[in-house]
């Protein structure tokens, strides 16, 4: 039996399977987790995380023989892979198998704004259709350019799902990709170009903010920003001072930089869809993210490999 130590929650699924093969020590369970690590984290050679709760720093340095953490998620910006890969800890993630999800919300989130479903669904409850009349036209989602900010794994899926809407897709990363769409190197300069943007990089120092002021009064009064990456990744306050005064059109968002805090201001704002980041929150999809956690510590412990590496730990 190996001895995993875990942060956040998993679903009984994966307990069962876990629980076959290892001793889990849940840290909800504990009055004081970093305590218990004082004491026992000699034991633990296993971490089970998300990417939301990560492994906090003091965490990782208590538990000096920790041979590999997995996150329950693809985003691991709330894990040092700096320091695991320092300690020979190998950091795994779930790429690929959330890909279809992440891009229908995406989707999802651009249809709601563009059609400006939220309103039309409270025309008909509020009794408006029968005491007004029809409500105001709506804007059509065919043959839009799209930005695509990060045109990873998800970024392509979600170009490969807008396909049937007659889109433009274009995008921006920090290098170009092979691919038949349009890149541009300077992220404001797209923004001023497209209809609708949607981020979906990485979250951490290197795209913290990076849809700032600028970028957004580029994107401009017509435009819809969707964010389904990290709440980070756009200037929140600009973002919803942008909104308020028509400088920026429409938001959807799934993602939220104080998440689950979200600005009083932000929920008061009629041209915004907002979700309690949910991309991959269906029954399908997190039973493959689980799987592939569970996957990937049950592989380590029987032969010291792993399935889905973050690329710093690839080589390890
Ligand atoms: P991926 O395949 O690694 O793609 C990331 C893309 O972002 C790449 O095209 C990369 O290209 C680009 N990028 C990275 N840093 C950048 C920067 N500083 N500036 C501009 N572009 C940058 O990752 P993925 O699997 O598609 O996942 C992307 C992210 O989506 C995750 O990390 C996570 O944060 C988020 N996510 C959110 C949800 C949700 O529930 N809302 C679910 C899953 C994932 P270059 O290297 O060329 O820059
Ligand atoms: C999950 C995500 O909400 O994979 C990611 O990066 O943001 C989402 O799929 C999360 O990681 C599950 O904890």
């Amino acid at each position: 039996m190996g001895e995993l130590f875990m942060i956040g929650g998993a679903t009984p699924v994966m307990m069962d399977r876990l629980q076959a093969k290892f001793t889990v020590h849940k840290a909800s369970e504990m009055a004081d987790p970093h305590a218990w690590l004082a004491e026992h984290g000699a034991s633990i050679g296993y971490v089970a995380t998300n990417g939301h709760d990560g492994v906090r720093p003091e965490y990782m340095a208590a538990m000096p023989n920790l041979k590999a953490i997995s996150c329950y998620g693809v985003g691991y910006d709330a894990i040092d892979t700096k320091a695991a890969r320092e300690k020979g800890v190998v950091v795994t993630h779930t790429p690929n198998v959330l890909n279809a999800e992440v891009a229908t919300t995406a989707v999802m989130l651009m249809m709601a704004c563009y059609r400006e479903l939220l309103r039309d669904d409270a025309w008909v409850r509020s009794g408006e259709w029968e005491a007004k009349g029809n409500s105001p036209l709506t804007r059509s989602v065919d043959n839009q350019t799209v930005g695509i900010l990060g045109l990873g794994r998800i970024g392509q899926a979600i170009a490969d799902k807008l396909a049937p809407f007659g889109t433009t897709v274009v995008y921006h990363s920090r290098s170009a990709k092979e691919v038949p769409y349009k890149y541009y190197d300077n992220l404001a300069r797209m923004a001023r170009d497209v209809d609708c943007m949607i981020c979906i990089t990485p979250g951490g120092p290197s795209t913290n903010k990076i849809v700032n002021r600028e970028v957004l009064e580029a994107l401009g009064p017509n435009g819809t920003l969707i964010n389904v990456s990290r709440g980070s990744v756009v200037d929140e306050a600009e973002m919803i001072s942008a909104l308020q005064d028509g400088r920026l059109g429409w938001a959807g968002l799934d993602v939220f930089e104080a998440e689950p805090h979200v600005p009083e201001a932000l929920r008061a704002l009629s041209n915004v869809v907002l979700l309690p980041h949910v991309g991959s929150a269906t029954h399908e999809t997190r039973a493959a993210m689980g799987a592939l956690t569970v996957d990937n510590l049950l592989q380590h412990l029987e032969d010291g490999t792993v399935i889905s590496p973050v690329p710093e730990c690839a080589d390890m």
